[in-house]
């Protein structure tokens, strides 16, 4: 089994710790000294730079949240100047506007090596070539496989989404070995190639790396059967760097984490309390090389355990389990993340103030779809006949420019939507992942 950089993830517990002590001291006086952020909550909380002095005085730190990248955005919590920037990406916010990541030259060296190295412990080798289905854009995820993937030497096939067909043609004729999907697009994928009447057996499939959403094992196993692949899970997550965070090794027990760039904790996410090894809780990150764009104590809002005991695979890296929900009240469909204050703030911008509703997130064969509910009121009878008619059409046009992400609009009668203790809840998520 091949292992990337054995040097880096097969150090010993006290060989790593040493190395993330000094890049945490090293971040910390960085973040210190070239982020206005960061310089104004540790003069606040009397923290001096100096005085971290063993990896448990990280805990003395402020967690950082998506709530403060907002704040500063677009180009606050860089730590370099714009001119060492040499690539700009961003992610979804809690409001319209988007978190912004900035990249120097080194980070994407780093980026492209750690990409590298979850590919490897995937399975990808020089001679695969990789099929990458992620959108390609703004969004970290494609890019961060993409470099990866070169890094190795594999051939990729830069496909982005959607236009299934094609990617299937293309999987047949260019004989594509490794295919990097979201898991509910894998599904698709498979659905497809069934109505096709193609023998799966036929194609030359044999890696998958999916990640960017929640998948049980028992997609897994559907996926591995239909698709005559195996399949790994990968977390992705662009505030921290993108693909190449953590990502399973062919024992999939858990999603090696490249402990040597991010230091993960688990916090208690009501207390922010750290909770002992192997209980689950919120992970928090702290990014030790990034020079652009680094985070001190990201809250990542998603739920997981850790497991220190040593992997088969020879890796010494921590294993995160796989993530099956969320501590915020963000949702994530087809890979994307969305807000459900994204949707309020655009319904009601349309409806003329606030008017009750409700999300309906389904899945319907492998796709996710989103369907606002919206009662009736006299709120929406009183807005001019004009603006009353194109009503839904205008709610789907909004909600869909804000999230990105097509969604239906239905109209019921007043008072139709279920309370309880007199409200209704916002979002009724009926996925079984
Ligand atoms: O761009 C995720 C992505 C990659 C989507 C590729 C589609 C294709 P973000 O938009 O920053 O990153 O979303 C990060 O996605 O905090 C998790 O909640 C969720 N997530 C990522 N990977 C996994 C996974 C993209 N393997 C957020 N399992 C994270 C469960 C995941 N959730």
């Amino acid at each position: 089994m091949n292992i990337w950089d054995t040097d880096h993830e097969c150090l010993s517990r006290d060989e790593l710790e040493q190395l993330q002590l000094e890049r945490l001291q090293a971040i910390v006086n960085r973040v210190y000294k070239n982020v206005t952020h960061y310089r104004k909550i540790f003069n606040a909380s009397g923290i001096v730079a100096e005085e971290i002095r063993s990896l448990s005085d990280l805990t003395r730190l402020p967690f950082t949240t998506k709530e403060d990248l907002r704040v500063n955005y677009p180009y606050g919590m860089f730590a370099v100047p714009l001119r060492e920037v040499v690539r700009i990406h961003s992610s979804s916010g809690t409001t319209s506007k988007p978190i912004v990541m900035g990249y120097t030259k080194n980070d994407i060296k780093n980026w492209s090596n750690l990409a590298a190295r979850v590919m490897t412990a995937a399975g990808v080798t020089r001679d695969d070539v990789v099929q990458i289905t992620f959108r390609y854009g703004l969004f970290t995820g494609a890019f961060g496989v993409h470099y990866g993937a070169e890094t190795i030497g594999a051939s990729v096939i830069p496909m982005s989404t959607g236009n299934t067909d094609k990617q299937i043609m293309i999987m047949q004729d260019y004989k594509t070995t490794a295919l990097v999907s979201t898991s509910s697009y894998a599904i698709a994928l498979a659905d497809r190639v069934e109505q096709l009447g193609i023998d799966p057996k036929s194609l030359s499939l044999k890696t998958g790396l999916f990640g960017g959403e929640p998948w049980s094992e028992k997609m897994r196993d559907e996926i591995e059967t239909r698709l005559f692949l195996s399949a790994t899970d990968n977390y992705v997550i662009s505030e921290v760097l993108g693909p190449g965070v953590a990502g399973e090794c062919s024992h999939k027990k858990g999603m090696h984490l490249n402990e040597d760039h991010f230091i993960p904790e688990i916090i208690h996410p009501a207390t922010g309390e750290v909770l002992p090894a192997g209980s689950e809780g919120e992970l928090v990150l702290t990014s030790l090389t990034r020079e652009a764009f680094p985070m001190i104590r990201y809250r990542t809002g998603d739920m997981t355990s850790l497991d220190y005991t040593p992997c088969e695979c020879g890796r010494t890296m921590v294993r995160m389990k796989k993530i099956t929900r969320r501590s915020d009240d963000m949702l994530i469909i087809r890979g994307v993340n969305v807000h459900p204050s994204q949707i309020e703030d655009a319904l009601f911008s349309i409806a003329q103030g606030e008017t009750p509703y409700q999300i309906v997130v389904e899945r319907i064969g492998a796709m996710d779809t989103v369907k606002i509910v919206i009662e009736v009121t006299d709120k929406i009878f009183s807005l001019e006949l004009q603006k009353q008619r194109s009503f839904p059409e205008a709610v789907k046009k909004r909600i869909g420019s804000v999230i990105g992400i097509d969604v239906d609009v239905r109209l019921v009668e007043a008072n139709s939507l279920a309370r309880r203790d007199g409200r209704i809840a916002s979002v009724l998520d009926k996925r079984d992942i």
